[in-house]
């Protein structure tokens, strides 16, 4: 198996640490479409520098706007949150990073939308070559999650159909200012069959498990060894999910 080298992501580094990111409509654009079972491409030449990789898949976070789906990506990425700022997310960015998954380069291309731009169709050719949508609701607005629903039905719209997806309740953290109760979110997800969790972007919580079950599933759909057991997404949330640490530990 050959090593690819990852290009460099737009803004590598912590720009959106440093306040509000410029405005730079029209100079991210879909990559190319993937095969529906597996490794993408680099999307752009290599800048030089950056990590190898084997296999690559392009994720999106998707939800209303203010969720964190920002937070999220930047915590994952640079273990950083970004407090009390709300970043205008102007159209779509992305942020690679490579993962190890059992010996595996899994590279994430990971694409953070705007929630406002749901309704245009701007998004919509992003949600084609996805492999793995994660989608958010923040569990303070319970508007965000009334939203779930609309969210799936465009999902089921415009994604590939075998498209990997995950719930998640975010701002778990915020345990005085609940309007979702994680039964109500562990309901929904039953509902349509997905894997769910609570995460912070704050905290930190459950966030590397989320990508990392993704990887995981992306990883073993385009290369699973004969023999080699199936990974189940949902089992592996369920069991390596943690509960918010003010309340569960
Ligand atoms: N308490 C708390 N606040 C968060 C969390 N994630 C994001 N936020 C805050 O929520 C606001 C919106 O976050 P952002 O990432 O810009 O949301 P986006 O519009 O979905 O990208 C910001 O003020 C963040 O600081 C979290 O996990 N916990
Ligand atoms: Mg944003």
């Amino acid at each position: 198996m050959s090593r690819k080298k990852t290009p460099r992501s737009k803004g590598a580094g912590t720009p959106a640490a440093n306040g509000p990111r410029p405005a730079r409509s029209g100079t991210a654009r879909p990559g190319p479409d993937a095969p529906p079972n597996g490794s993408l491409q680099p999307s752009r030449p290599s800048l030089g520098g950056g990590d190898f990789y084997d296999v690559a898949f392009k994720v999106m976070l998707v939800g209303d706007s203010g969720v964190g789906k920002t937070c999220l990506l930047v915590r994952f990425k640079d273990g950083a949150f970004l407090a009390g700022t709300f970043i205008s997310t102007v159209g779509i960015d992305f942020r690679n990073k490579v993962l190890d998954v059992d010996g595996v380069k899994v590279k994430l291309q990971i694409w953070d939308t705007a929630g406002q731009e749901r309704f245009r169709s701007v998004t919509h050719a992003y949600y084609r070559d996805a492999h793995a949508l994660l989608l958010l609701y923040d569990v303070t607005s319970k508007a965000s999650f009334d939203n779930i629903q609309a969210w799936l039905t465009e999902i089921q719209e415009y994604a590939q159909h075998n498209v990997v997806l995950m719930l998640l309740g975010n701002k778990v953290d915020s345990a005085h200012e609940h309007k979702v109760k994680r039964e109500d979110g562990e309901k929904l997800a039953k509902e349509y069959g997905l894997p769910f969790m609570e995460t912070s972007a704050k905290t930190g919580l459950n966030v590397d498990l989320a990508f990392t079950g993704i990887a995981k599933e992306l990883k073993q759909r385009s290369m699973k060894a004969p023999g080699e057991p199936r990974f189940r997404l949902h089992d592996y949330v369920k069991r390596e999910g943690r509960g918010d640490s003010c309340c569960r530990p």
